[in-house]
């Protein structure tokens, strides 16, 4: 590193120990007296130019990617407003005339309350209000002429597939204030996450090596108020990371990863879960083995789901099959055998009696020939 990359390294790590000193005045899980800065930052990750190659390979091998430069999630027709600052974005949201309206949680308690978007905005600019929301829809509301829904096209397979996973395919802006938190959980997807004003602090763990470590989930345990969490004991599990995501900041977090989100400064941003070919045979293994969050009768089989998302890949490795070099890459064909090879260490084993399984591994293991 030169000189000046080691000043702002030390000027970063400065900023961040005082982020971390702060929020551990009013959260006691973020306490840390066994814990040295070294320990600290040996977890952090940090943001890397975007690359389709690096995205992909990392997408294949279950590795998040937290990207600097990836393209703003925008329609053409407001990448004009968003340029001139959080000012515009804000404005746009502001003037929305709709008057559906979606549920956002208040304060510490997460008391919860039904508000129209120009409602949740007016909110989000009043100071001192504590509010939160992740999942209000773009597709369906009058956000989508704001942001761009196919901004992960054409390698996201969601918007391609059947009717009862569309149901779970969501575009969301995520919109909340400084002091709230998005309590320790994780979804049935791989998650994307775009910031465009504002600043968030996300710590991500395996879901079961942090269950194991006494450090819970929402969506995997019965909770008493929050999840049990302590970023010491964060700090000893070996597949933990935490990162800031920051304006024009983007991450990529395979859904194997729990994640407990703090909003540092006001926030807007989108968020999208994601299936493409190379992570397609490990989210459908996870549905197996540990059921999914959308399996609509929770008494029945685990990975209900998993035969629809079958379907439409196997579509999609036929239609790629003699398709032109620049599409295959596109949709990351150059991976395939990458993926296949991390999901035979990582869960094969596990799930290769099921009957879905062993036909459309097949179908991956001709198409890793082709590539
Ligand atoms: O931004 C947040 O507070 C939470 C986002 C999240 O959980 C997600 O995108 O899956
Ligand atoms: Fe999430």
């Amino acid at each position: 590193m030169h000189n000046a990359e080691v000043d702002d390294r030390f000027a970063a790590e400065a900023e961040a120990l005082q982020t971390f000193t702060k929020l551990a005045r009013n959260d006691q899980t973020l306490r840390m007296h066994n814990v040295s800065a070294d320990q600290l930052f040996a977890k952090q990750l940090t943001p890397t130019s975007y690359d389709r190659q690096t995205l992909f390979h990392k997408m294949a091998r279950q590795e998040p990617a937290l990207f600097d430069d990836f393209p703003d999630p925008l329609q053409p027709t407001t990448m004009g407003v968003f340029q001139n600052g959080a000012d515009g974005v804000v404005k746009r949201l502001l003037r929305s005339e709709s008057t559906d309206s979606y549920p956002v949680r208040f304060g510490r308690g997460d008391s919860q309350q039904h508000l129209t978007i120009s409602e949740i905005m007016r909110r989000w600019r009043a100071s001192g209000t504590v509010l939160g929301i992740t999942d209000l829809p773009v597709r369906t509301s009058d956000l989508g002429d704001i942001f761009d829904q196919d901004f992960l096209a054409p390698w996201n397979m969601m918007p391609l597939a059947s009717a009862p996973i569309k149901e779970l395919e969501m575009l969301t802006s995520v919109i909340s204030t400084a002091g709230k938190l998005t309590d320790s959980h994780s979804d049935d997807m791989a998650v994307c996450n775009h910031c465009f004003v504002g600043k968030k602090l996300w710590f991500a763990w395996d879901t079961y090596e942090g269950l194991e470590a006494g450090i819970e989930d929402v969506e995997r345990v019965e909770v008493q108020g929050r999840a049990a969490f302590s970023l010491e004991q964060f700090l000893t599990l070996d597949e933990a990371f935490w990162f800031f995501v920051e304006p024009g900041e983007t991450i990529f977090l395979p859904g194997k990863y729990t994640h407990r989100v703090y909003t540092l400064e006001d926030y807007i941003g989108v968020g999208s879960f994601y299936v493409s070919l190379l992570n397609v045979l490990h989210t459908a293994s996870r549905w197996h083995i540990n059921g999914s969050l959308w399996d609509k009768d929770t008494s029945d089989q685990k990975g209900q789901l998993v035969d629809d998302l079958f379907m439409i890949a196997t579509e999609c490795l036929a239609a790629l099959d003699d398709a032109d070099p620049e599409l295959r890459q596109a949709w990351g064909c150059d991976a395939i055998p990458d993926a296949i090879r991390h999901w035979e260490n990582a869960y094969a084993p596990r799930v290769t009696g099921r009957p879905s399984m062993k036909a459309f591994v097949g179908a991956m293991k001709d198409a890793a020939q082709r590539s």
